[in-house]
C-alpha cells in the first residue's frame, strides 16, 4: 500500500511564494516535520554545534543565581519548549515555580513536553498552550494563579527572526506575559567565521541531511518532484547583518513542479532555508528596548560563545 501522505495546503501556498521570488527563499519553520525533528536533535549532539550546550552549561552553572535573580514562585511560559530538557533544567534550579505552561504549535509535541516535565515535578501544574508565537495570542485567563510571569525563550531561536521581527515578537510576548513579567532569552553571539560556519555545516553532513530534509518534504507533502540529488547544502556567514545563512545549492540547471508551476534553477542558484542571526550585546539589548523591556542580568559561559539574559518588563 502507498502511503497517501495529504497536501498540506500552508506548505504548499509558503513554496509557491518563496519560490517564486527573485532570491528564492523557504520559510524555515518547514525543517520540522518528524525527520527534522529527529536530525535537529542530532544536531544538538554533534561536536561542531555549541549552542545547545553551552547554554545547558550555562544554565546548569548560574542556576543558583538564575533563580535567586528571579524570585520564588514564577510561572514559567516557555516559548517552543523543544522536548522539554531544558525546561525541566531551569525548573528543577528555580525556587518554588509555581506553574509551568509550553506554548507550542504541534500539540503531539506539547503532550511528550507536559508529560515529561509531569514526571520530574508531580506536583507542578502543568498547562500546555497550543498557538503559533510567530502571531499574537493569549494565554488561558487564570493560567499559573496570580503568580509573576517569566518568559523562557531558549536555544537562540530569536536567531531565526529577522531582526525586526525580533522585536515585534519581543513586544507581543511582554504584552501576552503581562504586567511585572520578566524573560529568560538565550542568544548566540557574534564569534569567529570558522566556529560559526563549523557548526552549520558539520562534518557528520547532518545539518546538511537537515536542510534537504526540506526538499524531501516538499516531494512528500507539496507534491513536488525535486531530485535530491540535484541541491547542495551551503551554511554562509554573511558579514553584514551577522547572520548564519543556510541555502541550498542548485548543482545543475533544473525544472521543478510544485503545486501546478514549474520552478527553473540556473546552476549554482540558492534556496534561503534559513538565517540565524548571531548577537553582540550591545545590539541584542538594543532591540529588546526597543521592544519594551530593560537588560536585568546577562550571564555567558567563560569563552563568551552563548548569552542568556533576564529582562525585566
Ligand atoms: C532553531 C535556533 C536552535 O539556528 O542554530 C541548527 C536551528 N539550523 N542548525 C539554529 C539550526 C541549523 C537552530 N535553532
Amino acid at each position: 500500500m502507498s502511503a497517501a501522505v495529504e497536501l498540506q495546503p500552508a506548505l504548499v501556498a509558503d513554496a509557491i511564494a518563496g519560490l517564486s521570488a527573485t532570491r528564492k527563499t523557504l520559510p524555515c519553520k518547514w525543517l520540522y516535520d518528524a525527520e527534522g525533528t529527529r536530525l535537529f536533535e542530532a544536531i544538538t549532539r554533534l561536536p561542531e554545534y555549541y549552542p545547545t550546550r553551552t547554554e545547558v552549561q550555562i544554565l546548569d552553572q548560574r542556576g543558583r543565581d538564575i533563580a535567586q535573580a528571579v524570585g520564588r514562585g514564577a510561572a514559567v511560559v516557555e516559548f517552543g519548549p523543544g522536548d522539554g530538557a531544558k525546561a525541566v533544567q531551569l525548573l528543577g534550579a528555580l525556587q518554588a515555580p509555581a506553574a509551568y505552561l509550553p506554548v507550542d504549535i504541534a500539540p503531539e509535541w506539547l503532550e511528550d513536553v507536559a508529560e515529561r516535565v509531569t514526571g520530574a515535578f508531580p506536583h507542578l501544574p502543568v498547562r500546555p498552550v497550543v498557538a503559533d508565537f510567530t502571531r499574537p495570542f493569549d494565554l488561558p485567563a487564570h493560567a499559573g494563579g496570580s503568580a509573576a510571569r517569566l518568559g523562557f525563550f531558549s536555544g537562540s531561536t530569536i536567531g531565526n527572526f529577522e531582526p525586526e521581527e525580533a522585536v515585534a515578537f519581543l513586544a507581543r510576548a511582554r504584552a501576552t506575559l503581562g504586567p511585572g513579567s520578566r524573560m529568560l532569552l538565550g542568544a548566540d553571539l557574534v564569534k569567529e567565521v570558522a566556529i560559526l560556519e563549523a557548526a552549520y555545516d558539520d562534518s557528520a553532513r547532518v545539518t546538511a541531511a537537515f536542510n534537504l530534509n526540506l526538499l524531501a518534504r516538499l516531494n512528500r507533502e507539496a507534491g513536488a518532484d525535486f531530485e535530491l540529488d540535484g541541491f547542495a547544502h551551503a551554511a554562509r556567514w554573511n558579514p553584514g547583518r551577522e547572520r548564519i545563512e543556510m541555502h541550498l545549492v542548485a548543482r545543475r540547471p533544473q525544472r521543478v513542479r510544485l503545486g501546478g508551476r514549474v520552478f527553473a534553477f540556473a546552476a549554482g542558484e540558492s534556496i534561503h532555508t534559513e538565517s540565524s542571526h548571531k548577537y553582540r550585546p550591545d545590539r541584542l539589548r538594543q532591540l529588546a528596548e526597543a521592544a519594551g523591556w530593560r537588560q536585568a542580568r546577562i550571564w555567558t559561559d567563560p569563552e563568551e560563545m552563548f548569552s542568556v539574559w533576564l529582562l525585566e518588563a
